[in-house]
């Protein structure tokens, strides 16, 4: 589940460029029974497995933690990951993630080791492997160096609180389809105006909670009150 995102691409280059250390490790490993019991029933009853503690806190040490270290938990009920979460984690120079299992880790887990419990959405997977590697991609690329500086970072959706402008390349017409005029012109002002507009109306169609967040100068106010006029 990790090694095809890790070896892959940019994560992969920037671990090639020493800008990003990945680890991983097997909590199976710091079991001490035969069989490698990483799992056990739960206290009270009930179905499912729940994730035994001492391997995992075995597997923490191992990392050796320091005291900046941050130990994350990967879990359906931790803080939604978003891109502002994403940037203070990011300023973190170790991180520890905890993949947890859809059925649960035992509680002294999440009590007294983990520093920040994460979600990457409101819906259960079979463990939280994915999440972990959702997690780490998004952290990847705010490491300075990893993604080609100034470029996409700064510009990116969310990052400045709103949704990305569309984007068009060549052909210039496809099944009938143009890329809009504006695009072509050559006429950088007006096609600085027409990506802030439609960022707008994207935003404001799409997910009209983030205009109140974000901060909007006098033009953007203007255009936003021709957007709720015509559309
Ligand atoms: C973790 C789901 C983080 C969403 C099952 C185990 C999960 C998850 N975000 N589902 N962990």
């Amino acid at each position: 589940m990790f090694s095809g995102p890790l070896s892959e691409s940019l994560l992969k280059k920037a671990q090639e460029r020493n800008l990003l250390k990945i680890t991983l490790k097997d909590i199976r490993d710091f079991t001490t029974d035969k069989h490698q019991t990483a799992d056990d029933s739960p206290y009270g009853g009930g179905p499912g497995m729940v994730l035994k503690v001492e391997p995992i806190f075995k597997a923490v040490k191992n990392c050796n933690p320091g005291t900046l270290t941050k130990i994350i938990l990967m879990c359906p009920t931790g803080e939604k990951l978003t891109q502002e979460k994403a940037k203070e984690l990011a300023q973190a120079e170790h991180l520890i993630v905890i993949c947890g299992h859809y059925e649960g880790v035992d509680e002294r887990v999440r009590k007294n080791l983990v520093t920040d419990e994460i979600s990457i959405g409101d819906y259960v997977l079979t463990g939280g492997e994915l999440p972990a590697m959702v997690l780490v991609d998004c952290l990847a690329r705010l490491i300075p160096g990893v993604v080609k500086e100034g470029e996409s970072v700064a510009r990116d959706s969310f990052y400045n609180g709103l949704l990305d402008y569309p984007s068009y390349t060549k052909p210039e017409e496809f099944e009938g389809e143009k890329v809009p005029e504006v695009l072509r012109s050559g006429h950088h002002e007006e096609i600085e105006k027409w990506r802030r507009k439609e960022t707008l109306k994207l935003t404001f169609f799409r997910r009209p909670e983030l205009l109140a967040g974000a901060q909007l100068t006098d033009e953007d106010k203007k255009m936003l009150e021709e957007i709720v006029k015509n559309g």
